[in-house]
């Protein structure tokens, strides 16, 4: 596979980014609507598009910032564990203190990617339009209908939000678990909810990880994902969530994923998905002062405007 790349930009060297993409094109359990697998190239596609000014925070990020995309993960292992456990220890093995975003691929790779990233219980703010808490769906632990669950087994609390589909067994485990805070999308809705939930994100403390499954947005915004519900976020309640996020210097964010993504036509889903990362590290950025830093090295010779 030829280089990959965000905004256009050269890769800087691995050690010496502070963002870093990993694209994680997996498709192995999806059930219903095909063609996760494309969507790590359809963003890198579409994020020509971009500005590289950022107009939420005033800033072109990446005149401050490195950015690398590293090679894609590839899924040659047919043994399912042997491939998760493949690609905790390649998420492992990537320097530490940078913003790691990894680009889906179906909802399976997450509890792979923060195995990798979080050693010590933390919280994995999940975002996704279904519970994903089964214990296994169609013969599999590792199916996209069961992230949730492993990350619960990891020893990980769950901040959850935007779900609105669910089976009973699920319900059940949210109501007898106390490690899970689940704001199912109809609540979220009634009078101050809303509020509250952002109100939880912004007061998260010690290890952090995001999850942004692709569905939990409505989608008539975004309809390329593979299990499309209706409900859901619209684009500045998800901009609310990040923005949450790095309210407070208490957050200890370690990794982001970007899930589930299904390339189509209109092409609105994947440049929603390429907007939203540049969303992340440009808050995330700010959050890290990178805005009064001067950058160093290849990526300063590239033409802003
Ligand atoms: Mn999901």
């Amino acid at each position: 596979m030829p280089e990959q790349k965000f905004l256009s930009l050269p890769n800087a060297p691995l050690d010496q980014a502070n963002v870093v993409i990993l694209p994680v094109p997996m498709e192995r359990t999806v059930s219903f609507k095909p063609g996760t697998a494309g969507a790590p190239a359809a963003i890198f596609e579409v994020s020509d598009q971009l500005e590289f000014f950022e107009e939420d925070g005033g800033w072109s990020p990446f005149k401050h910032m490195t950015l690398t995309v590293t090679p894609a993960f590839d899924e040659e292992e047919s043994n399912e564990a042997d491939l998760h456990a493949r690609l905790t220890s390649r998420v492992a093995s990537l320097p530490a203190d940078n913003l790691l975003i990894s680009l889906g691929g179906e909802h399976a790779i997450t509890p792979a990617l923060v195995a990798g990233r979080m050693r010590e219980p933390g919280t994995v703010v999940f975002l996704d339009a279904h519970a994903d808490l089964r214990d296994s769906y169609e013969g599999s632990r590792f199916n996209h209908a069961c992230p949730a669950r492993r990350l619960l087994e990891q020893g990980h609390e769950l901040l959850m939000a935007g779900v609105r589909s669910v089976f009973e067994a699920e319900v059940n485990l949210v109501e007898q678990d106390p490690r899970i805070s689940l704001f199912m999308d109809w609540d979220l809705r009634g009078k101050g909810q809303w509020d509250s939930f952002l109100q939880k994100v912004s007061s998260l403390q010690g290890p952090v990880y995001l999850s942004i499954d692709m569905d939990v947005f409505n989608p008539a915004h975004v309809p390329g994902v593979g299990t499309p519900q209706p409900g859901g976020f619209l684009w500045y309640q998800m901009v609310e969530v990040i923005e949450a996020l790095f309210a407070t210097s208490n957050v200890d964010l370690r990794g982001v994923d970007i899930v589930e993504l299904v390339p189509e036509p209109s092409r609105v889903s994947e440049m929603t998905a390429a907007k939203l990362l540049m969303k992340i590290v440009s808050f995330w950025g700010q959050a890290n002062g990178f805005d009064f830093k001067e950058m160093t090295g290849s990526q300063m010779q590239v033409e802003y405007e």
